[in-house]
């Protein structure tokens, strides 16, 4: 390698728009010449961005199992071997959606051991208006205060904050939105962006491209406690599967039932969705579905989706609804809907769990494994 290769690592909470605007700067990036690798992350495994982004034709390596500062090293072996394998100009990262402290267990390591090879753009954390709208008043009601002081901390720690999905709102709505940011995280860069329409993606690519994240950057203050009960009231679930349909219609009917009627008994439960996401494919046609809200309508990205025969399907739901109840009413609303569309669920695989709270060890340069939730596999619960 005789350049270095720009890291951007693109945070931001669970449904913010993390891949979305991933996939929109690397289409720009590979359209003005520049070679794109992609990391992305999870605490389990089966991922419907991965499989989402590779569908775009994009090379994407995943750390799954747990968050890039707990499995550092294979987060960096990654980044090796996108570098050897696909000679990338820069590496877009995403980390899991329910990370913060990103600077002190991810750019500080970077910085002090990998500086040869690698050099930091500046954290960009994408933030949802819709639930920026709510901190602004009394937090999300739905989710627990700790998830909300969870959301608040990815936000203080970021270089830049871009306000995502602005399609969906007017001008006068995002000032408003820009100046309590402004106002609350003070000397942190504010604009918007919609990955969706392209719009602001111009705007942010300079400063991914030239901008160098800072490198003595003071920690910001994290109580790992509550960090921990965050991540502890999220209720994670990853399946796969196959259906056999007569068509990309039917299969698109069925998920959108399925996800409708996890919505309204999580919105009955009086929780919220952090990000519910489908993503259907047959002979290299693809479907993804996703909600990230209980008030939320489906959102669908479709490509080519339309044969019919066997289709594959990966499922990935994030929300404050405990592991043993999760598992039980995903599996209850994707059987249902499967009977009402009259297909049989083929290769079902299914993994639910509860992510187990952080130990704060990671702060700095802590030893590999000890950093947060993920590290020890505590409170995993695989009940289905
Ligand atoms: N209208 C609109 N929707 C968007 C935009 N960006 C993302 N979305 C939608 O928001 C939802 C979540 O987007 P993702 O890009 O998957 O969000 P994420 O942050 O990667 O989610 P996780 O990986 O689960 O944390 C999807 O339905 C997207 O289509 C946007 O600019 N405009
Ligand atoms: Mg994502």
């Amino acid at each position: 390698m005789s350049e270095r290769i720009k890291l951007a690592v693109i945070g931001g909470f669970l449904g913010s728009g993390k891949t979305t605007t991933i996939l929109g700067l690397a289409k720009k990036l590979i359209g003005s010449g520049t070679k794109v690798g992609i990391v992305t992350n999870d605490q389990g495994s089966d991922l419907v961005d991965t499989n989402f982004l590779r569908s775009a034709g994009f090379p994407v390596l995943e750390v799954d199992g747990g968050c890039f500062c707990c499995n550092f090293e294979e987060f960096v072996a990654k980044l090796n071997t996108l570098a050897r394998e696909e000679l990338p100009d820069i590496i877009l990262a995403e980390p899991v959606g329910s990370c913060t402290d990103l600077v002190a267990s991810i750019f500080k390591p970077m910085q002090l051991k990998h500086t040869e090879d690698f050099t930091l753009a500046p954290l960009v954390v994408l933030a949802d208006p819709r639930r920026v709208r709510r901190l602004m008043t009394d937090g999300e009601r739905r989710f627990q205060s700790e998830i909300n002081y969870l959301f608040r901390k990815q936000l203080e720690e970021a270089d830049i904050i871009l306000l995502s999905k602005a399609d969906l709102y007017s001008q006068e709505e995002l000032d408003e939105l820009k100046n309590y940011l402004k106002k609350t995280f003070k000397g942190t860069e504010v604009s918007s962006i919609s990955a969706k329409e392209g719009d602001g993606l111009d705007s942010i690519l300079p400063v991914i491209l030239a901008g160098e994240a800072e490198e003595n950057k003071t920690l910001m203050e994290l109580d790992y406690s509550v960090y921990g009960l965050a991540e502890s009231f999220l209720g994670w679930f990853n399946a796969t599967a196959a259906v056999e349909a007569a068509s990309a219609d039917e299969v698109k009917a069925f998920v959108t039932d399925f996800m409708q009627a996890i919505q309204t008994k999580v919105s009955d439960m009086d929780k919220e969705i952090a990000h519910l996401k489908t993503y259907a494919m047959a002979s290299g046609g693809y479907l993804k579905a996703s909600i990230t809200s209980v008030d939320d309508t489906l959102d669908f990205y479709e490509d080519n989706f339309r044969s019919s025969g066997r289709f594959s399907i990966v499922i990935n739901a994030r929300m404050n609804v405990e592991a043993e109840t999760l598992g039980p009413l995903m599996k209850q609303a994707i059987e249902k809907a499967a009977g009402k569309h009259g297909f049989s669920i083929a290769d079902y695989k299914s993994d639910c769990f509860t992510p187990a709270a952080p130990s704060g060890a990671a702060r700095g340069l802590a030893p590999e494994g000890e950093c947060c939730c993920c590290c020890s596999g505590k409170g995993r619960e695989d009940v289905m």
